[in-house]
């Protein structure tokens, strides 16, 4: 959090850590200052942190990503764990009226806490503050002793299943505990019950008041000025002076505001104004400025407590008006600052199994790697967690709007127990209060996938009641509209349309590819799947009518050097155990059958690595390409899944170590600002369309090409083409006798631009498998130039999906798994941006 009590005390940095059997650590009285640490037995725990990472680092456990070394640690989720640490506060605690505070921002999750030998409290939720107040339990001269129990979470886990319950994944225990689902396992993730304390932890000390997370709001905004709102309600210890509250903001040091306000009852409001502002714009759209914000309490001269943040002026909403062109359906787009905004992202999962090996660094390579493939917004998933600020102020600035679950997937939850309903309550509170001032915050959504998967489970009660609902449609809805009117609430995610995953409104989720399931289906009728490489083709994508996309994908394995880090040589093969221990979907063949439809089954683990890869890449590419064409009756792709918390055979299109797989690159493509794609008409005919998503009309001069895989061009034009702001059109119509009498086998369609401002494309006219070409030969040449390595590229016969791998996380690409035509060259340049040396040597290549 940003506020600056007027004193506090970091407790981050070593503490020790013990386990015993439930109950053991009260019998032995760890919690007492009396206890003696017996040398050896207690080791040394970073906070923040986890107990598992905690554990590796005192070699007490192996690599958990190791083959299947994650099975040979589940013990320590049966284990009660303590963390012990001594410190002396370093400023006077004998202020009459002060009053002292100790925060923990995340305690995951039954912790019992112990303060100089004293019972202090409890805290079950790992997705909100746990705040003490200490006021004179503390010691002023000498250490004070801080003993904090983590209980098994079984022990707390052991209500009866929910009746009804079709959630997966341990659903009768995970939806009891406010923890990160995926904890308990998914269908990309391996059970690890973390364990610690994952986030900052302090002392705080106030005089007679303190500021409770002030909202800062952009109100409206017109030409040249923005009208703006700071409110904060005040915690009140002492009624006595008037106090205030005062409002600085700042842009690169100069001061543009600098207001006062008395407070008014537990409340302060200012409302004002700021003369030319600069926005906020998500990327591609315009710049990211922040503003400084601090809001000061005072009492008189005196200075109680100061909070600062920095702030967009921004205002994002969502347009869902009726659409004229598609009669009885409604759009989903964001608009922001006014401008209707094509989403372009991923789904968020945590980054790691383990918390505690999460750092701002390893947020940022993943966000910035999203930027760097033409991103603009990433969806928190709600079976994960709230991530830490660091992930939300590297959103601010790299301009990555943020769709936020609230932390609810796949099950029913009990909103019968009252005890329950009280933490979620209090866990909304608490996150809508901290996020709601970033500006990159986007929406917040009730849950993933319940209300549909739901209604599919008892389909022939339409609308019926379960448990869980109140929480999105009434509780959580509720809190959003009184502490964050700036941002919209959506309950759930797929919603809108008959049914909830319909395509006349709302977000939808294409699991049709992949899972196979038919759709559209309606409100009443039975849920269908169609299991066969027909049924979970990517082709279904070019069927989807819905309105916006916010999760779609297909599995590719990691590169090669991922496997090798994690998999016995023994197990690298198309089929291994060892292979499909990380693959958690069920069934396990999905996969097979997209590769059966497209590429056909790979007999080596080289080739299962790339036929696995086509398939996702070419998947997503023909998805994005289908929906993109529809802006804005589609407003936006959020492809299934950004990152991987594991080294797992997954959804992602980057690896647990942040290596992207060729769908990485064909994403990049895909999201390029200004896209020419080839659309196949139903009647044999081929359109070229120009999708534009700048705020600027787009000309340019295409070349459009059918062509032999050997070179040979058997048609082909040189077309003007221009395109609207904001918009998406064909541009040129290749009638269907052009195709007619061609071996679709051995042609493809190509267009380049002549001013180099969209990448080239092409569109094969065959599945892979069916595609008859020269075997080529690629020849390489190398260059060592100053900031990086350039491969110069060339090749006798069309080269697919020649790529070049080195095995250095952070390793950037200016572009990879690409096309090579015969006759021509091209290159390719890799860097690393933190300067390391990248030699020839040290690039392992491939073609097709
Ligand atoms: C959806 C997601 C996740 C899941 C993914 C792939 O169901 O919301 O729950 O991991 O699809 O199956």
């Amino acid at each position: 959090m940003n506020s600056k009590a007027s004193k506090h005390l970091s407790l981050k940095g070593e503490w020790r850590l013990k386990d015993f059997e439930p109950g053991g650590g009260e019998e032995t009285g760890v919690y007492s200052p009396e206890y003696k640490e017996q040398a050896g037995e207690w080791i040394p725990a970073a906070v923040p942190g986890d107990v598992h990472t905690s554990l590796l680092a005192a070699g007490r456990i192996p690599e958990p990503f190791y083959h299947t070394n994650v099975e040979e640690v589940q013990w320590v989720e049966e284990r009660e764990w303590w963390y012990r640490t001594t410190f002396s506060v370093p400023f006077n605690l004998q202020e009459p009226g002060g009053r002292d505070f100790l925060v923990f921002d995340g305690l995951d999750t039954y912790a019992t806490l112990y303060l100089n030998g004293s019972y202090l409290g409890q805290h079950q939720n790992m997705f909100r503050e746990a705040r003490f107040d200490v006021t004179g339990k503390l010691k002023p001269d000498q250490p004070n002793l801080l003993a904090v129990r983590f209980d098994p979470v079984s022990l707390h886990l052991t209500q009866p299943e929910i009746p009804g319950q079709w959630g997966d994944y341990n659903a009768r225990e995970r939806v009891y505990a406010r923890k990160t689902q995926s904890h308990f396992s998914w269908d990309w993730a391996p059970r690890l019950v973390n364990v610690g304390i994952w986030q900052e932890v302090r002392l705080e000390h106030f005089s007679k008041a303190r500021l409770l997370s002030p909202y800062f709001r952009t109100l409206g905004l017109d030409k040249d000025r923005a009208i703006l709102s700071l409110s904060s309600e005040v915690e009140r210890w002492e009624n006595s002076g008037d106090l205030s509250m005062q409002v600085s903001l700042r842009l690169n040091e100069k001061e543009l505001v600098n207001q006062e306000s008395g407070l008014n009852g537990p409340e302060a409001r200012l409302v004002f104004e700021l003369a030319n502002p600069e926005l906020w714009w998500p990327q591609g759209y315009g710049k990211q400025p922040l503003y400084d914000l601090t809001v000061t309490l005072k009492d008189g001269g005196k200075i109680l407590d100061v909070f600062e943040d920095r702030v967009g002026v921004c205002q994002v909403t969502l347009d869902r008006s009726q659409d004229s062109e598609e009669p009885g359906c409604e759009f989903f787009t964001f608009v922001v600052n006014g401008t209707p905004i094509f989403a372009k992202g991923a789904n968020w999962i945590p980054a790691d199994s383990l918390n505690g090996r999460v750092d701002r660094e390893r947020y940022a390579e993943l966000l910035k790697l999203l930027v760097e493939a033409n991103g603009n917004m990433l969806r928190v998933w709600g079976g994960g967690q709230y991530e830490r600020d660091d992930f939300y102020k590297l959103a601010d600035e790299l301009g990555i709007l943020i769709w936020h679950d609230f932390m609810f997937a796949c099950g029913l939850y009990p909103d019968f127990e009252p005890g329950f309903v009280a933490e979620v309550r209090s866990e909304v509170e608490y996150q809508v209060r901290r996020l709601r001032n970033h500006p990159c915050l986007a929406l917040w959504v009730g849950n993933n996938e319940v209300d549909w998967a739901e209604d599919k489970e008892r389909w022939d009660q339409p609308g019926h009641d379960f448990a869980g609902k109140r929480l999105y449609h009434e509780l959580i809805s509720e809190i959003v509209e009184r502490l964050d009117p700036a941002h919209v609430y959506w309950p759930s995610s797929p919603y809108g349309g008959n049914d909830h995953n319909g395509e006349q409104a709302g977000d939808r989720h294409n699991w049709y590819v992949w899972h196979g399931g038919i759709e559209p289906r309606r409100f009443g009728e039975l849920p269908e799947r169609n299991w066969s490489p027909e049924g979970v083709s990517y082709r279904h994508y070019g069927e989807d009518q819905a309105r916006f996309i916010s999760e779609f994908g297909i599995h590719a394995l990691p590169v090669l050097e991922t496997i090798q880090r994690n998999v016995p040589e023994s197990e690298c093969y198309f089929g291994s155990p060892g292979l499909l221990f990380r693959n958690k979907d069920n069934p396990k063949d999905k996969g097979n059958m997209l590769m059966q439809a497209h590429t056909g089954l790979p007999g080596s683990l080289e080739q299962y690595i790339d036929f696995s890869m086509i398939t996702q890449a070419e998947g997503l590419k023909y998805g994005i390409e289908h929906y993109r064409r529809r802006k804005f009756h589609c407003s936006g792709t959020l492809i299934w899944q950004w990152n991987d918390c594991w080294p797992g055979l997954s959804w992602s299109v980057l690896d647990y170590y942040a290596f992207p797989k060729a769908g990485y690159f064909y994403l990049k493509r895909a999201y390029a600002p200004v896209l020419a794609s080839f659309k196949e008409e139903t009647d044999g005919a081929v359109t070229l369309w120009l999708t534009n998503d700048t705020l600027k009309p787009y000309t340019d001069t295409l070349t459009w090409q059918l062509l032999t895989f050997d070179g040979n061009i058997l048609a082909g034009e040189t077309v003007p083409a221009a395109v609207e702001r904001n918009s998406s059109k064909p541009v040129a119509h290749l009638p269907a006798g052009l195709l007619a009498g061609v071996n679709r086998r051995q042609t493809l369609l190509r267009v380049q631009s002549s001013s180099g401002g969209l990448p080239e494309n092409r569109l094969f006219l065959a599945e892979f498998k069916d595609l008859e070409r020269t075997k080529p030969a690629v020849t390489i040449s190398w260059e060592e130039s100053g900031s990086g390595l350039l491969a110069h590229l060339s090749s006798s016969a069309f080269a697919y999906f020649t790529w070049l791998a080195v095995p250095l996380e952070g390793t950037r690409y200016s572009d990879n798994w690409v096309d090579l035509y015969p006759g021509e060259s091209r290159t390719i340049k890799i860097w690393h941006p933190e300067g390391k040396v990248i030699r020839p040597e040290m690039v392992r290549t491939g073609w097709l």
